[in-house]
């Protein structure tokens, strides 16, 4: 299988940790595009031209993110399952539909300062708001995060690092200091340390 990445994208970080969590390094080959390159092997694989995506052995493609994590799951043994935790609790589905929600914001927020002139303060303001708010959501139920690293907790560091690598300025480790003992705590993971964004 093969797994178009870029180093900066979130997104694309949580499907390479699930990939080294799986053990699936010697199945799943990486291969480094950059979606604004608008490169046709990401364009004949993804409509939307978004990494990551994911080919299988058959040629399929799986895509998003949740998708991709999805599917590699289904080769893990029922204990070591990423989603297990998740897929038995409302709840936890919720926290990480809010930590998929808060990359959405966090990468938006990203793309709104790229825009240089053009930069909306009313948008702007909504998604720091909105940053602030689902944060602090996370930190209050931190505390039921399973205590194993899993799908919620891949994506909770991908999140925290997103925000101190695109958004120093925010001190979102400063803020959120429960959410950064969660981060601390993983950042030897090989899982962590092997995908730093770039
Ligand atoms: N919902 C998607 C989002 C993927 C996404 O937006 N990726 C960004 C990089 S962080 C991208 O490829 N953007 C290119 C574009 O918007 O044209 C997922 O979870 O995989």
């Amino acid at each position: 299988m093969k797994l178009i990445y870029s180093t900066a994208s979130p997104y694309a970080r949580a499907a390479r940790m699930a990939i080294r969590e799986l053990g699936l390094t010697k199945t799943v080959d990486e291969v480094e595009h950059h979606p604004f390159d608008n490169p046709r092997e990401l364009i004949d694989a993804n409509p939307l031209c978004k990494v990551p995506c994911l080919i299988d052995d058959e040629g399929m493609s799986i895509f998003d993110s949740q998708v991709i994590c999805e599917y590699l799951d289904q080769f893990a043994d029922d204990s070591s399952r990423l989603f297990k935790d998740i897929d038995n609790s409302w709840q936890l589905k919720t926290l990480y539909s809010l930590t998929r929600g808060l990359l959405d914001t966090a990468v938006a927020l990203q793309q709104d300062k790229m825009r240089g002139e053009g930069q909306s303060e009313f948008w702007q303001e909504r998604f720091n708001k909105a940053l602030d708010r689902g944060l602090a959501y996370l930190q209050t139920h931190l505390a039921s995060y399973p205590k194993r690293f899993e799908i919620l907790a891949i994506n909770t560091v991908a999140l925290v690092n997103y925000m101190e690598f695109r958004h120093p300025e925010y001190r979102v480790l400063e803020k959120f200091t429960k959410l950064q003992l969660l981060y601390e705590e993983q950042q030897n993971r090989s899982s962590v340390a092997q995908t730093v964004p770039k």
